[in-house]
């Protein structure tokens, strides 16, 4: 065969060879601090398969667990997506308090009492508050999710009354908790998600507080963990946001192609960690936890014995944001 025409030949191999192939997904990089066994890393393998439904493949998440693209720190990853170096965060509003100390406002102690409270907040004007409020830090806050009523886990002695706080090493996971801890006359530790796990197990703390559908069950923490309570003292959820850098570069179909999936998405997560929460207690109670369920009196005791840490971050987070809070919440007890 003349060379011309091999070449000819080759070069039509190569030609059907790239027609053949897929055009190259774009691929980016959403972080999460929490392992991949939660209902926060079930939310983002939702939001890839929607993505990648929703452009034919061209669009592709890669999850990074365990905060593992900010070296662990939970507190890093919103920073990072707010100047561009990250593309998407899935994460706790306790997490970003740093960057926006605003957003502590969501788990301000006994702000809220049942999901139609929170859902009327992040479905509602003080959630668009929030959203703007996230963009000025350069997070674009697609859709809220949920991590949940945190539930607080010890392994020294049932929790009934704010004295038996008194004394316990209790790891945090944000800022406020250390007052919130401290006003209940425990020793809180500030700690890494990824360290607690050892932390409880070897003893350096006595108990820590989370949600028991995102995180207490999948993060098997039964295992290292005797006693819990439900004191439904604290309500924090995620949000998946992307950076506003890549926002802006994309194409209004594009946008509104991720919102969508995105609002899908956490939907999703928010539904599961419900769900998992609602039949948690008897399944933690199957797993030997010593499950103890305080009255409406009791929680107001702890109700009592928090507010000076909620008078405290009230003025941290600003007084108007917190009213506008509380008056949507209000409303929407009213109706
Ligand atoms: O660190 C925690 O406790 C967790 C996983 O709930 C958050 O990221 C706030």
């Amino acid at each position: 065969m003349k060379r011309s025409a091999l070449g000819m030949a080759a070069l039509a191999a190569l030609m059907v060879g790239v027609a053949a192939a897929p055009v190259s997904a774009e691929t980016y990089r959403l972080s999460h601090n929490t392992n991949d066994t939660t209902t926060w890393h079930k939310g983002a393998e939702k939001f890839n398969e929607l993505l990648q439904q929703a452009t034919d493949g061209e669009m592709e998440i890669r999850i990074f667990p365990n905060a593992q693209l900010s070296g662990g720190d939970q507190m890093k990853q919103a920073e990072m997506v707010g100047r561009g170096a990250l593309d998407f965060v899935e994460t706790s509003a306790i997490n970003v308090t740093p960057l926006a100390p605003e957003m502590a406002v969501f788990s301000l102690p006994y702000l809220y009492s049942d999901y139609a409270d929170v859902d009327a907040t992040t479905g509602g004007a003080p959630g668009k508050e929030m959203e703007k409020i996230m963009a000025e830090h350069g997070i674009i806050v697609l859709a809220w999710g949920e991590n949940g009523f945190r539930e607080v886990t010890n392994n020294v002695h049932p929790i009934k009354t704010p004295d038996d706080m008194k004394g316990l090493k209790m790891r945090v996971a944000g800022p406020m908790y250390i007052d919130v801890m401290n006003a209940l006359g425990a020793n809180p530790q500030q700690m890494q998600w990824t360290e607690t796990f050892p932390a409880l197990q070897q003893g350096v703390v006595d108990g820590q507080e989370n949600p028991i559908g995102a995180v207490i069950i999948p993060q098997r923490v039964y295992e290292v963990q005797k006693y819990l309570t439900t004191w439904h003292y604290s309500y924090d959820p995620i949000f998946l946001g992307v950076s506003k850098k890549l926002w802006d570069s994309w194409d209004a179909g594009t946008q509104k192609k991720v919102k969508a999936a995105a609002e899908e998405a956490m939907e999703y997560q928010k539904e599961i960690s419900r769900e998992a929460t609602a039949s948690g207690i008897e399944f933690l109670e199957g797993k030997g936890m010593e499950v103890y369920q305080p009255s409406a009196e009791e929680i107001d005791a702890f109700r009592q014995a928090t507010k000076p840490a909620f008078d405290t971050w009230a003025q941290k987070v600003g007084p108007d944001l917190v009213e506008n809070f509380q008056e949507t919440i209000s409303d929407a007890k009213a109706n």
